[in-house]
């Protein structure tokens, strides 16, 4: 693992010897689309259609308070938690389908629709498994143009907006509510700006993303999730026309649940952490290893796959919570 990281870093490294890119930005390039954890990375020729689906797992294990590993019975002298009920495991799987398409070479208009499913192991095994599955948050988003240059840099603003199409009434098998992490939507109609900017030589590419996620009011069951910031680094290095590898620094920090959920008891909040709202929301730094490749010949020219692996550099939670081990992203996208 650590001789990879520094292959990727000397690639990096290796950015400011190479030389210099002629004519505006492209897209065909296995380079030419962002690490594939990243969305709305790319714009479109007018007229063109795309249509991606990308498979998500996320595997968490283990719990934090703050920035500090802890065992179930730190959580339960610390904070009264009953260590039977405390999380022990998580796996968050997503499916995600998409369509992009290209009304002008100034827009490019963006459909997302995610299928979810989600498994919690607790600490105590009387429980069970706690699962939540069904379609997430609808969005769609408009990107915009804002700058081309001649030497392979360009830039776009991309205003989207989800509704709330996923459920936030999963309820566990004995009938009661489950913990906000593992409802489906945020029942919230939810305002998704991002701006992104693209730089290509020769041999390398790379991109940087400011994006957020903003709440709007509350939602039926009198909550709203914490408001989210994402600032995305990544670079990659073509390896032949068809491949290429990347290397991704990411920040996020979402903020805690506001309001409570109705459903959710009192007797609830004072079991499990999953249950309160402001033991929700943290700041992740994640470090992400990824490969792209464009099929440029034969019957699947134009198609591309691609692969993606994260995991923190750093991570400080708000109260108690699961730690995130790793992400891994799977992708296909066709463009025509
Ligand atoms: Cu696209």
């Amino acid at each position: 693992m650590k001789k990879l990281t520094l292959f990727f870093i000397s690639l990096l490294l290796n950015f400011s010897v190479s030389t210099a890119h002629e004519g505006p930005w492209s897209a065909a390039r296995p380079d030419g689309h962002a690490p594939i954890s990243v969305m709305g990375d790319h714009m479109h020729a007018m007229g063109e259609w795309m249509l991606s689906y990308r498979y998500m797992t996320m595997e968490m294990e283990g719990l934090l308070d703050g920035s500090n590993d802890i065992t179930a019975s730190d959580a339960n002298s610390t904070y009264g938690y009953n260590k039977m009920m405390l999380p022990k495991s998580m796996t968050m799987d997503m499916h995600m389908f998409g369509a992009m398409h290209a009304i002008s070479d100034k827009w490019t208009l963006m459909a997302m629709l995610n299928y979810l499913d989600n498994e919690m192991i607790m600490q105590g095994t009387s429980m069970g498994k706690m699962e939540s599955n069904g379609i997430g948050d609808i969005k769609l988003a408009g990107l915009y143009d804002l700058a081309r240059w001649d030497d392979g840099r360009r830039a776009h603003l991309s205003v989207g907006l989800s509704a709330p199409t996923g459920s936030i009434d999963e309820k566990h098998s004995n009938g009661s509510f489950l913990g906000y992490g593992m409802q489906l939507g945020s029942g919230t109609w939810d305002f998704h700006p991002a701006i992104t900017y693209l730089g290509q030589t020769e041999n390398y590419s790379y991109g940087a993303q400011l994006a957020g996620i903003i709440r709007i009011g509350e939602n039926d069951q009198g909550y709203t999730l914490g408001d989210r910031f994402e600032a995305g680094l990544w670079g990659a290095r073509k390896i032949t026309e068809s491949l290429s590898a990347s290397l991704k620094l990411d920040y996020s920090s979402q903020e805690e649940v506001d309001g409570s959920h109705s459903g959710i008891t009192n007797m609830q909040k004072m079991m499990s952490p999953a249950n309160r709202p402001d033991h929700h929301g943290r700041d992740i730094t994640t470090l992400g290893l990824g490969l792209n490749y464009y099929f440029q010949n034969g019957g699947l020219k134009g198609h591309r796959l691609a692969a993606e692996w994260e995991t923190p550099l750093d991570q400080k939670v708000n109260g108690v919570q699961l730690e995130l081990d790793s992400t891994w992203t799977l992708g296909w996208q066709y463009a025509w």
